[in-house]
């Protein structure tokens, strides 16, 4: 198949809002410095929903979502060094050039190779892999899994040992690996307070990571019941809801309260930018920095009083929690191979290709951590 196009099924999504259609697509084979990639497995995340839903400033359509794929290398255009043939990936959606001004700071996991060209939802030479219907079809953050073949840059792909599940370590392309880093690469957190506002995958992996950096306390926030389940089995010493809360109680109100003061790290995993704000209040006088993680919608904004940032709280926010996706990602496999991550535990729901539209709906459900997809 190397050199030629390829016939597939992937799921596009024809427009702002409207379910994905299953689709006979066309894969033209990898460029210079492109990898196609035969994606087995992917993860539904919000961000995917987030687009669909037409919530995304950068939305294109028609488009293919996913982007937390696992898969192996069918064939590599020219100029590719790093992966060959048959190996086990996971796509990237925040590149690694290790080249450019970003890269090369050591202070930042953006990169800048590819990513004017991968939020226009096309290929580094400004074009499309993907035809459908004699129609060319954006790619999504450079990654594109809700396709049996897609085609990524060679920045935006990393080989991982081939003993780890795909049907698992797909979800290392955005989730998991997303919280383990926002923890990780917060300095301080051990021996501290945490509070994880929103216990889906994001805030699971947030909680999960706290505890094992050695927090001294983790409060779980979250508004469905259900979750508190889910929080204490992923570290949780607590779980507040804020819809239970007194009437007119404010949940940063609550939590300064019952912690002498405040948070030393909060995280806002929900996206919710009144939320946000809520997450950097509860954070403590002096010292208390609040890391946002959830991705807003179009026209969102936070705010608050700035005396809240002059009285020594610090507000952050974090993309595929700072980690650096070739270079690190094949630790985090090894890391879960030997039992040091969980991963299986977000696996709560899998799905049929054909059944991808239910697997959004999984997720609407409440009672969803992670939907995995066979393709
Ligand atoms: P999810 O929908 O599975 O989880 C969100 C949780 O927040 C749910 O449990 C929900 O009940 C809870 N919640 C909703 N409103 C709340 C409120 N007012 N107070 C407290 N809890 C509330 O989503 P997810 O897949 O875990 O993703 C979380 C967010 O992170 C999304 O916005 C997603 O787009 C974003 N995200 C960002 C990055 C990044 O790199 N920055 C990576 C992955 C996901
Ligand atoms: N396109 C949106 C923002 C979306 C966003 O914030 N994406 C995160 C990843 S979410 C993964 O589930 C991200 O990494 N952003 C950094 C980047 O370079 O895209 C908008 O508001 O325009
Ligand atoms: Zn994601």
């Amino acid at each position: 198949t190397a050199g030629k196009t390829i016939k597939c099924k992937a799921a596009v999504c024809w427009g702002a809002g409207q379910p994905l259609v299953i689709e006979e697509v066309e894969v033209a084979p990898p460029q210079a410095h492109e990898v196609r990639i035969r994606i087995l497995y992917t993860g539904i995340c919000h961000t995917d929903e987030y687009t669909r839903s037409g919530k995304d400033p950068e939305g294109l359509f028609p488009c293919i979502l996913g982007h937390e794929g696992g898969g192996i290398v069918e064939s590599v255009g020219e100029g590719v060094t790093e992966v060959k043939v048959g190996d086990h990936v996971v796509p990237l959606y925040t590149a690694e050039c290790r080249e450019c001004k970003f890269c090369k700071s050591g202070k930042t996991n953006l990169c800048g190779k590819v990513r004017a060209t991968q939020g226009q939802g096309l290929m580094p030479d400004k074009s499309s892999r993907f035809k459908c219907k004699g129609q060319d079809i954006f790619h999504f953050m450079g990654t594109s899994t809700f396709s049996q073949y897609t085609v990524v840059a060679d920045v935006s792909v990393v080989a991982v040992n081939e003993k780890a599940p795909l049907e698992k370590v797909c979800l290392l392309g955005c989730g998991i690996t997303t919280a383990w880093g926002a923890v990780v690469k917060q300095p301080g957190v051990k021996g501290s307070t945490v509070a994880v506002f929103g216990c889906g995958c994001i805030g699971l992996g947030v909680l999960e990571t706290s505890r094992l950096v050695g927090a001294s306390r983790v409060i779980a926030v979250d508004t469905n019941p259900n979750k508190e389940k889910w929080a204490r089995k992923f570290g949780a010493t607590d779980f507040v809801n804020p819809a239970k809360l007194p009437e007119g109680k404010k949940i940063q109100d609550y939590l300064v309260e019952i912690t002498d003061g405040g948070l030393d790290y909060t995280f806002d995993c929900t996206g919710n930018v009144h939320v946000m704000r809520s997450a950097l209040e509860a954070c403590h006088k002096g010292w208390g920095v609040s890391t946002i993680i959830g991705v807003a919608a179009a026209g969102q904004e936070i705010s608050t009083r700035p005396f809240q940032l002059v009285t020594g709280r610090t507000w952050r926010g974090t993309a595929f929690g700072g980690v650096k996706g070739r270079t690190e990602l094949p630790i985090l496999v090894e890391d879960y191979l030997q039992g040091k991550i969980k991963v299986d535990e977000y696996v709560t729901h899998t799905r049929k290709f054909a059944e991808i539209n239910e697997g959004f709906h999984d997720m609407h459900s409440g009672e969803c951590i992670r939907c995995v997809v066979d393709m």
